[in-house]
């Protein structure tokens, strides 16, 4: 019905207007430009070096970065600072805005506050855009994807880092295919983590090494695999994607410990050499030890020093020197090291360790025991927590019995039959509200985020139908908040629809929050205002939209509910700071409207209204009731 509402009014706009609300199969990207290889130029002396200024106009003038014509044509006034990407095969287009840093950058020269910084302006502009790139330097990109994996807490939303080898501008580059895909991963994959796009591999941020200083592929994750390959398609292990499983909102911890550091054994390290290291102010240490974590655990001045730093608080974690693989207590020179209470570190890279480190002890009110246990939990994915068997897909009964009656025996009509299967049944589940199916889904290697065929995920279900149990459930396990379904309707849109208040506070909650165009909203409130529809005023202001928008007339839902004289809606935009002297495009306010004949009452409710204003007292009952009963 509401659809149907806005397409004849869609009809009656003028083209422009109607073209711009209709623009939602776009998504928005914000890119922040912290300097590196992929921006720079030579320079007098021939070497490569930053330039402010120089990769925006530049980008500007390659087509594959920007439909000039469209930007030309298409973008509001507003948003004339953007850049456009030309269609994508998929039907969307990304835009997106670029933010340059100053001074850019080479990233041997970042430190922790340049982390902040990065982690502020995400935070600062998370609810604006549907993903984030950032251009970085190769040679700290790792140490700052990691840092911000810790540092970005319940992420719900894809945060990109890429760079390259080669600037973006020379002749042959890696930069142009490295930027491109970033953009369109951010822009279309909702991965909920901080990740490196390097060559044609997406990989978990905290997990990657640089491991090449001149090859294309210059990253690896040793211990884990990819996270997406980008070859003819671009495919992503979405059971292998790290969701926060919190219902908590988006936020960013920025206080790191600068006390950190690696140290690295070798054969014959002195004494002096790790005492001086553990002194004071050092607060945490990440010892790179041999093989499964090994020590020499012939050199008890050695192991007393590492006790005595412990003692006084210092944290030590053990990992290994080794590129892949993990500590193991199995060894007695590694369960030296554990019995003096160094913390095993499992397969985590030097540069998550350090970071996660420094991010556990820049938590000002946890305890030491906190901060130590806090560094042996798999926090972002970072570590392998439990080492079990691959579940392999032939294992799932289920799939197994319906891949055996259609006669499929790959493994790759396997996996796509069970994309097919698995969504639909997630949904089927939470349409009968059913958490224990969710769960046997969940635990057979259901992915709670993935849409059917319309796009439609188990949390747009249980938001449409009400099944409060079923959201936190799907929350509680990591279900994103921010996926559309083909109409662009996220499950806060379902949530609303349906008016079930309580589950669009705990979607907001999580960090949900509206996406439409203003017009399209302010035409949903409208229309609400015309049928006096209280419930669902309300649905959209706990979504958080703003009761004084104006649609394509500049009719706000005050306007429509006068002149429809349409009392309930009248006192509850009162009671709820819609101001009654907004101007339509024929110059006509509220209250102008209801100084007509037939208007006495409403007349009477504004002028309540307009003495509260003056005097800073409210005098109106029928308006304090309205405030009431909506709190
Ligand atoms: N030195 C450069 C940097 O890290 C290397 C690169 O970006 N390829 O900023």
């Amino acid at each position: 019905m509401e659809d149907d509402l806005f397409q004849r009014r869609s009809k009656l706009a003028t083209a422009g207007v109607a073209e711009s609300v209709e623009q939602e199969q776009e998504a928005k990207v914000l890119v922040l430009y912290t300097g590196g290889t992929i921006g720079m130029r030579t320079n007098r002396n021939g070497v490569y070096e930053p330039e402010a200024d120089y990769l925006i106009p530049e980008l500007k003038k390659l087509p594959i970065f920007h439909d000039k014509s469209y930007a030309e044509e298409q973008l509001m006034e507003e948003e004339k600072d953007l850049l456009v990407m030309p269609v994508m095969r998929s039907g969307r287009r990304v835009k997106y805005h670029i933010k340059e840093y100053n001074p850019l950058l080479d990233s041997s020269n970042m430190n922790m506050n340049d982390w902040s910084k990065i982690a502020n302006d995400i935070s600062t502009f998370y609810d604006d855009y549907d993903g984030f790139v950032i251009l970085h330097g190769t040679d700290t990109m790792a140490y700052t994807a990691s840092a911000l994996s810790f540092m970005c807490e319940n992420l719900g939303k894809p945060i990109v880092l890429t760079g390259s080898q080669i600037p973006i501008f020379e002749v042959r580059s890696d930069g142009r295919d490295n930027f491109l895909s970033a953009l369109v991963v951010a822009g279309q994959f909702l991965i909920p983590e901080v990740l490196v796009l390097f060559g044609n591999k997406v990989l978990r941020g905290n997990r990657t090494i640089k491991n090449d200083s001149g090859s294309f592929d210059a990253f690896i994750s040793p211990n884990i695999a990819a996270i997406a390959d980008l070859e003819t398609d671009i495919t992503v292990d979405w059971a292998h994607v790290f969701r926060s499983g919190t219902t908590e909102k988006f936020r960013i911890h920025s206080e790191m410990c600068p006390n950190v550091g690696l140290l690295r054994l070798f054969p014959g390290i002195s004494v002096q050499l790790v005492r001086s290291f553990l002194q004071p102010p050092t607060q945490g240490v990440v010892l790179q030890s041999y093989g499964a974590g090994n020590a020499p655990d012939n050199r008890p001045e050695l192991l007393k020093a590492i006790e005595e730093a412990i003692n006084i608080g210092v944290i030590i974690v053990n990992i290994t020197q080794c590129t892949r693989g993990y500590v193991d207590a199995a060894y007695a020179t590694g369960k030296a090291l554990y019995d003096k209470g160094v913390i095993p570190g499992g397969d985590m890279t030097a540069e998550a360790a350090l970071t996660k480190l420094s991010y556990v002890l820049g938590k000002a009110n946890w305890s030491i025991k906190t901060k130590s246990k806090m560094m042996e939990r798999n926090l972002r994915g970072e570590v392998q927590a439990i080492r079990k068997e691959d579940i392999s897909l032939q294992d799932f009964e289920l799939i197994d019995s319906v891949a055996k009656a259609l006669s499929i025996s790959t493994k790759e009509e396997t996996i796509k039959l069970r994309e097919a299967l698995y969504p639909n049944l997630m949904c089927a589940a939470a349409k009968s509200n059913d958490v224990q199916a969710l769960e046997r889904l969940r635990n057979t290697g259901g992915n709670l985020s993935a849409g059917n065929q319309d796009g439609r995920t188990a949390l747009h279900v249980a938001a449409r139908e009400g099944h409060h149990a079923v959201v936190q459930y799907l929350l509680h396990h990591g279900a994103t908040v921010y996926s559309k379904d083909q109409h662009d309707h996220t499950p806060l849109n379902d949530a609303i629809i349906s008016k079930h208040h309580q589950i669009i506070t705990l979607l907001v909650r999580t960090g949900a929050h509206l996406t439409m165009h203003p017009i399209r909203i302010a035409m949903e409130l409208c229309s609400a205002a015309a049928r006096d529809e209280v419930s669902t005023l309300q649905a959209w202001k706990l979504a958080g939209a703003d009761l004084n928008v104006s649609d394509y007339d500049k009719r706000t839902p005050l306007h429509v509910a006068v002149s429809t004289k349409k009392m309930s809606a009248v006192r509850y935009l009162l009671g709820n700071d819609a101001r009654w002297d907004t101007k339509d495009i024929f110059e006509n306010t509220a209250e102008m409207q209801a100084k007509k004949p037939g208007y006495e009452e409403i007349h009477e409710l504004i002028q309540q209204k307009i003495r509260e204003e003056k005097s800073g007292i409210p005098d109106s009952e029928d308006l304090q009731q309205a405030q009431i009963k909506h709190d």
